[in-house]
C-alpha cells in the first residue's frame, strides 16, 4: 500500500495500522443539519487512507501524499493549512479529556478535486478513528464524528453541521444514512439503484467560488436569527410554515421556507424508499434544487446548468449536493439515459466555454474502518 511505503520512507518504521474514512454525497436534506433537521447522505467509494502510529512525546508528524514533505507539529496552535484538520482532531480529543499524546501519520486521499464530497470530513474522521483505536479510547462512531466536527468548528473555524462527519463515520455499503441531527438517532436504509436499472451520477463542476466563503456562516446566522424571532430553539421546530412566514421578511423568510420544506422532502423521500419507489424520488430532488437556488441562495451558474441540462438530457431528477457555490450536482438517471445526460451536460458546458465536468456514478460505500 502506498501509505505504508511512504510511512516507512518518512518515519523509518512500520505503521501500527492503516485506516480509511470515506467522503460523502448527500441525497437530500441540505443545510438542514445545523437547524437540528434531517439529512440523508451516503459514504462514497473515495476518501482518505491513513497509516498511523502513536508517539508518546506529544509531537504530531504528518505527511500527505498529495502535499509533499512531512510536517512536524510541536505546538498544535501553530499548524497551518490542511494540517489543521489533522491536529484539530488531536486537539478535540485532548480537550474532551482523552489521554492522546502524539502520532506519526501519513495520509493519501482520492476524493475527486473540487467535488465538494467532503474530503475534509474524511481526513478528520480517519484520524479520529485511528487515534481512538491506538489509544484504546473505545469511542462510539458518532462520538468520533462529533469530535471531528468540533475540530472543524473550533479549531479550523468552519461552522459546519454534523452531516459530513456522521456520514463518513457511520456509512454502510449499499445503504444511505438517515440522521436526525437533533437526537443524533440514525438508521441506514437500503439504497440499491442497480436492481432498478438506475444510477446516481455525480457531476463535478470542479469550481469553487472563493468569494462565497463566509456565505455558509451567513446562512447559518440567518437561520439562527429567524429561529430566535420565531421563538423556537431551531428551525426544526417550525410546525406552522405559513404562520412562520407571515412573521418574517427578506432573507430570513426565504431561509425558513427552504429549511422547513427541505425537512419535509427528506421525510417524503424516505417514505418512497421504504415503499420501494426509488424511481419516484426525482421530483423531490428537483424541488430541493429549486429551493436551494431560490430560497437558500447557495447555488451558482455552473450547478444550475449541470442540473438543468441533466434533466433535459433525461435524468429523472437532479440537484446540487453539499454546501453549494460549486462542487457537485447529483442526477438520478436510468441506465439507458446515462449517455444522453452526459452529452447534454457536456454540450451545455461547452456552449458556455466552461471546462467540461467529470461525470461518474456513485454507490454507497462502507464508513470509517481499519484496513490492516
Ligand atoms: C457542508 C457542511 F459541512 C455540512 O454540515 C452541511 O451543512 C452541508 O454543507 C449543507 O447541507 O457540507
Amino acid at each position: 500500500m502506498r501509505v505504508v511505503d511512504a510511512f516507512r520512507e518518512s518515519f523509518g518504521a512500520e505503521p501500527q495500522g492503516v485506516w480509511h474514512a470515506p467522503g460523502r454525497v448527500n441525497l437530500i436534506g441540505e443545510h438542514t443539519d445545523y437547524n437540528d433537521g434531517f439529512v440523508l447522505p451516503f459514504a462514497v467509494p473515495w476518501g482518505v487512507t491513513a497509516a498511523v502510529s502513536r508517539r508518546e512525546d506529544g509531537v504530531v508528524r504528518v505527511r500527505s501524499l498529495q502535499a509533499g514533505e512531512p510536517v512536524t507539529v510541536d505546538d498544535l496552535d501553530r499548524a497551518e493549512g490542511w494540517v489543521r484538520y489533522v491536529v484539530g482532531v488531536v486537539w478535540a480529543l485532548r480537550a474532551a479529556g482523552h489521554p492522546v499524546r502524539g502520532a506519526d501519520i501519513v495520509v493519501d486521499g482520492d476524493v475527486p478535486q473540487g467535488a465538494g464530497l467532503s474530503s475534509s470530513a474524511a481526513l478528520e474522521v480517519v484520524v479520529g478513528t485511528a487515534l481512538d483505536e491506538l489509544y484504546g479510547l473505545g469511542l462510539a462512531k458518532m462520538e468520533i464524528a462529533l469530535l471531528a466536527q468540533k475540530a472543524e468548528n473550533d479549531f479550523v473555524g468552519m461552522p459546519c453541521g454534523i452531516m459530513d462527519q456522521a456520514a463518513s463515520a457511520l456509512g454502510e455499503e449499499g445503504r444511505a444514512l438517515f440522521l436526525d441531527c437533533r437526537s443524533l438517532a440514525s438508521r441506514t436504509i437500503p439504497f440499491d439503484l442497480t436492481a432498478e436499472g438506475l444510477q446516481l451520477l455525480i457531476i463535478n463542476t470542479g469550481v469553487h467560488h472563493e468569494l462565497a466563503d463566509g456565505q455558509y456562516a451567513r446562512r447559518r446566522e440567518d437561520c439562527e436569527n429567524a429561529a430566535k424571532r420565531l421563538g423556537v430553539d431551531a428551525l426544526r421546530d417550525v410546525t406552522d410554515l405559513a404562520g412562520a412566514l407571515a412573521k418574517l421578511t427578506g432573507d430570513e423568510r426565504k431561509r425558513v421556507q427552504h429549511v422547513v420544506t427541505e425537512n419535509h422532502r427528506v421525510e417524503a423521500l424516505i417514505g418512497l424508499l421504504r415503499a420501494g419507489a426509488v424511481r419516484e424520488i426525482g421530483a423531490l430532488l428537483n424541488a430541493s434544487h429549486l429551493s436551494l437556488r431560490d430560497q437558500f441562495e447557495v447555488s451558482c451558474a455552473e450547478l444550475d446548468v449541470a442540473v438543468e441540462s441533466a434533466v433535459r438530457g433525461g435524468a429523472r431528477g437532479a440537484r446540487m449536493t453539499g454546501g453549494g457555490f460549486g462542487g457537485s450536482a447529483i442526477a438520478l438517471v436510468a441506465d439507458d439515459k446515462v449517455e444522453s445526460v452526459r452529452q447534454a451536460v457536456t454540450s451545455a458546458y461547452a456552449e458556455r466555454g466552461w471546462a467540461v465536468p467529470e461525470i461518474y456514478p456513485a454507490t454507497p460505500a462502507a464508513g470509517a474502518r481499519r484496513l490492516t
